[in-house]
């Protein structure tokens, strides 16, 4: 299969996934979160989201091709050998140059899903250029958000309680606090856990990374439109995982800018609680700056 073909059929692909998931979504216009009877994906909404849509299309092509080449073959084989039409079967063991095409075939495969998935997976690697960083940390069973940039305040997320869930929010999905970011804007996200792992995921941002107690890990997120995005903790992580779910509010720089100003002083006033051990904000902080003086004791 040649690279021009792949490609070629991969963009068919994903515009008849498009319109498909168009014809399929038309409730929720343009849907960051999941909805009923959806098929494929949600909707990319970083780069990076965009890049995984389109190395799953030609992945998705490229083993449709296999898949039907092996079913034909053995269609093939099974009826025009079969014992009626076959009696006197051939004796043959060895055919050098077939035995040579089906080991360098697919070694050729490999190499052709090889190189992109590499160079994706070192994209969505290195945060190109960033503008401001995101802490997120994974409590059981909640999520804290950490603005080190704006001021280092600190707040917890939590999934919302039916009684104050408003009809237009979903289900195990909306939060008391979601995380705030600015829209168009390359963000490093940081990931780090407290207890279990815990993984922060949301599938529109084509972001998922694991929240390790001691570990930092890193990805970055831009998101290209303004709106509502919903995620879940995607690694099991103890009694309450299903009910640690992660909403982010995309805005626009100046509404971002006044919610910091706010958000500032309503979470300095009201501090997240300490969660039992270590408080990962503080070792980033001490592994970052030497000089900072002993976390105090209590509050
Ligand atoms: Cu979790």
């Amino acid at each position: 299969m040649s690279g021009k073909c792949s490609t070629g059929w991969s963009v068919a692909a994903g515009l008849a996934l498009t319109v498909l998931g168009a014809v399929l979504a038309p409730a929720l216009a343009l849907a960051e979160a999941p909805h009923p009877w959806q098929m494929w994906m949600q909707p990319a909404a970083s780069p990076v989201a965009e890049r995984f849509h389109e190395f799953h299309h030609f992945l998705l092509i490229l083993i449709t091709c296999i898949s039907v080449f092996v079913l034909a073959l053995l269609m093939y084989v099974c009826v025009r050998f079969r014992a009626s039409a076959n009696p006197t079967p051939s004796q043959t063991t060895h055919n050098t140059l077939i035995e040579v095409l089906w080991t360098v075939v697919p070694v050729l495969i490999l190499v052709v899903i090889a190189i992109p998935s590499f160079k994706l997976m070192y994209y969505m690697d290195r945060v190109p250029d960033s503008k401001m960083t995101i802490k997120v940390t994974g409590h059981q069973w909640y999520w804290e958000y950490n603005y080190p940039d704006q001021g280092n305040f600190s707040f917890n997320s939590n999934l919302l309680d039916e009684k104050a869930r408003k009809p237009d929010q979903p289900r195990l999905l909306a939060v008391d606090n979601p995380l705030v970011v600015p829209v168009g804007t390359n963000i490093r996200v940081q990931v780090a856990g407290t207890d279990v792992i815990h993984s922060w995921f949301v599938p529109s941002f084509g972001f998922q990374t694991y929240a390790v107690v001691g570990r930092l890990n890193e990805a970055w997120i831009n998101v290209e439109k303004e709106g509502t995005y919903y995620g879940e903790c995607n690694q099991i992580c103890g009694v309450n995982h299903a009910f640690m779910p992660i909403e982010v509010k995309v805005v626009s720089q100046a509404a971002f800018d006044k919610w910091v100003a706010d958000a500032k002083k309503k979470y300095a006033a009201n501090p997240p609680a300490e969660a039992p051990g270590a408080n990962p904000t503080q070792v980033a902080a001490a592994e970052t700056a030497p000089a900072a003086p002993p976390a105090s004791a209590g509050h």
